[in-house]
């Protein structure tokens, strides 16, 4: 069973808990074109939703309880309070076993629902959730995972206005909360506004100030082009503390600068003058030249030059290596061996030390470049990595 097959999930929770659900939900990963570690620096991202992401199938309850199963755990059932100052809920959050960490994401998306939400009150429901995105890629299940329950939960308990297209932005910031709030990652706003806010054949550029977006065409197809998914297999957790690590020595650059954000900084080499710490240069050089990325690869796109992107994505991999330093080997070996076997370019994605790199190929070159990466693997001894074509896809929305 694939999770795009509602039927099958809606069947499977029916069996689960001897009753039909009344909805089923879904939200999409994604892929971010470019923009890396610019969101919570108040800066620009370029990320497109992928076809694959995270269905739930849910039923409201009257018990004030959050039951979360996954066909992806089948020997594991959660049940917390929505409420999340029951001494249960706390208890819960405190104590999970490595095993049901995942259910901290619906569990902590229901609680911020629960605490937030005012125009309707936010109650129990059973969960059945289904996933077909690779686990540990860095293609955002968490994200997906936190829309899909949002959805689900605003829909069941009559919160429309977060429903609404000009609601969903809330609705991000809210799924956002829950991961900072409950499951400890100072995540940006990124991978919850691309699970939320992206359409078909598009980019979301977004503007992670204001909010505001807008839909840049990504004709990869037209363009005789393909953007290959490595998953590089070498996986790292985010929770962990690197990332907040340079979440943190950013916040430090913005302030020595006198900036409320990095996005602020208009004067490049005088900012790298005025910084006496070369850690904080290189991130500071990192975060300023990825957001002039993103800007000129949207100007690149809607001139229809959608091959000269490559270039960009492999500035934006040299900066993530060098300046922001958060590559991996896996994604650099995959970078060079996808150019020298023909690809335009490419880069890691996500937060980085592991999961996926992306790399733009011509599409009569995605053999030869995913077989070169492949053998450039083998040579080392390292774990096979998996391909998987990306496809700009629609953002969350309900499906039964
Ligand atoms: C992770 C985070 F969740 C995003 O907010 C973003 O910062 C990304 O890393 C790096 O660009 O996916």
């Amino acid at each position: 069973m694939t999770a795009s097959d509602p039927r099958a999930l809606a069947a499977a929770f029916t069996e689960a808990y001897r009753r039909a659900p009344e909805g089923v939900w879904r939200a999409p990963g994604r892929v971010n074109v470019i923009g890396e570690h610019t969101d919570y620096n108040d800066g620009f991202v370029l990320p497109f939703a992928l076809p694959q992401g995270v269905s739930v199938a849910a039923a409201r309850r009257d018990d004030g309880v959050l039951e979360v199963r996954s066909l992806q755990a089948a020997d594991t059932v959660v049940t917390v309070p929505v409420d999340p100052h029951a001494p249960e809920a706390r208890r819960w959050r405190d104590t999970a076993p490595q095993r049901e960490r995942w259910a901290a994401y619906p569990a902590g998306t229901a609680w911020v629902l629960r605490e937030h939400v005012t125009s309707a009150p936010i109650g129990g429901a059973s969960l059945l959730i289904d996933a077909d995105l690779l686990q540990g890629a860095g293609l955002s299940s968490s994200a997906a995972l936190e829309c899909a329950t949002a959805l689900a939960l605003c829909e069941l308990y009559g919160a429309a206005d977060l429903l609404a297209p000009a609601g969903r932005r809330e609705l991000a910031r809210l799924a956002q909360r829950a991961e900072h709030e409950y499951v400890g990652m100072p995540c940006g706003i990124m991978d919850q506004s691309a699970s939320l806010l992206c359409t078909a054949g598009h980019a979301l550029m977004l503007d992670c100030r204001s909010g505001l977006s807008t839909q840049v065409p990504l004709p990869l197809e037209d363009s005789g082009l393909r953007l290959l998914v490595v998953d590089t297999r070498m996986h790292h957790e985010l929770v962990d503390g690197d990332y907040g690590r340079r979440r943190a020595e950013c916040e430090r650059a913005a302030e020595l600068l006198g900036v409320a954000a990095l996005r602020d900084v208009k004067d490049l080499p005088a900012a790298l003058k005025a910084l006496n710490d070369p850690v904080l240069r290189r991130r500071v050089q990192h975060v300023v030249t990825e957001n002039h990325r993103v800007e000129a690869a949207v100007g690149l796109l809607r001139a229809g030059a959608t091959a000269e992107l490559g270039a960009m994505l492999t500035a934006s991999h040299l900066s993530l290596r060098d300046q922001f330093e958060i590559s991996w080997p896996g994604a650099d070996v995959a970078v060079e061996e996808a150019q020298r076997a023909g690809a335009r370019g490419g880069r890691m994605v996500g937060g980085g030390f592991g999961g996926s790199a992306i790399v733009l190929t011509p599409a009569d070159r995605v053999d030869r470049v995913s077989e070169a990466i492949r053998a450039a693997y083998e040579r080392r001894g390292w774990e096979e990595p998996r391909f998987l074509t990306a496809v700009a896809a629609d953002g969350a929305r309900r499906l039964l």
